[in-house]
């Protein structure tokens, strides 16, 4: 009889009525997994699942549920797959870990916050298929290696690019031999970054790792503002045979300069050496 009475408990009362499936828990609480535990609805829990997450009621316990590549107790934190580098709280899709995605020439890109794919590193043009500024593939293997950033050389000279020069003769070249540089000088003068007589013209030597820039004497052979002004200069370091450095600039753009220290070359074993990058 006893046991009888008991059971009788989990008899819905008239108050309950109109929880629907809850008829056995007050307003505000749900026992939607049917355990006969009352447990706080989303209506009532403290539970804050922010912007990007709503509460469910799971396993009979309100719980955050979060948007696609959002994960955490409040859903701000991004997947694995997920990223949010754009910092606007909204994880979207990340790059997948798989290289091949974008195919050759071109790499996965996310920076943006959106998942892009642009030309792999050093690589430009519409194509992703030559070597983009400030890049030279002067070794001719088809990795565009990195000039490096052009140095700071005094507040005066606006123009820079590093020069990239290969010794593409069989011996080593010495300290002191000349190397010719053969560069559009017209063009930059046509673009007002270089004065037509090219008294702003410099060729700075950066060693790499160390000592202060030194500014070689160089000398024009032939004229400035032509399409192949020619210029020349002395080697600083000795350069191995197949060698190639980045060790010097030539800075440029400098409207009120007067005439650098320009010397006459006596002696020509001329080598050809390419720009790299820069107007
Ligand atoms: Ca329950
Ligand atoms: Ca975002
Ligand atoms: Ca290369």
């Amino acid at each position: 009889m006893g046991l009888l009475g008991c059971s009788s408990f989990k008899v819905p009362s008239a108050e309950d009525a109109g929880g629907g499936d809850n008829t056995d828990c007050e307003l505000g609480s749900q026992d939607e997994d049917s355990d006969g535990e009352c447990e706080e609805d989303c209506a009532t829990s403290a539970l804050d699942c922010g912007a990007t997450g709503s509460c469910v009621i799971e396993d009979g316990s309100a719980t955050c549920e979060c948007n696609e590549f959002h994960q955490g107790a409040d859903c701000s934190e991004c997947t694995d797959d997920g990223q949010d580098n754009d910092g606007n709280g909204e994880c979207a899709q990340a790059c997948p870990t798989d290289e091949e995605t974008c195919g050759s020439n071109y790499v996965c890109d996310d920076s943006t916050g959106d998942v892009e794919c642009v030309c792999s590193e050093g690589l430009g043009g519409p194509m992703c298929d030559s070597c983009r500024p400030a890049y030279h593939d002067d070794d001719g293997d088809g990795t565009c290696e990195f000039c490096g950033l052009a140095p700071a050389f005094g507040p005066n000279f606006k123009g820079a690019t590093r020069l990239v020069f290969t010794n593409t003769t069989a011996a080593e070249l010495p300290i002191g031999a000349i190397v010719e540089f053969v560069f559009d000088h017209a063009e930059l003068v046509t673009n007002n970054l270089s004065l037509e007589n090219g008294h702003d013209l410099r060729v700075v030597h950066f060693e790499m790792g160390g000592a202060a820039p030194s500014v070689e004497p160089h000398g024009i052979d032939g004229e400035t503002n032509q399409s192949e002004t020619r210029l020349l200069f002395e080697l600083r370091a000795a350069l191995a045979a197949g060698q190639s450095t980045t060790e010097y600039t030539l800075f440029f753009n400098y409207p009120e300069a007067d005439a650098p220290t320009v010397v006459t070359f006596s002696e020509t074993h001329s080598l050809t050496a390419n720009r790299c990058g820069g107007p």
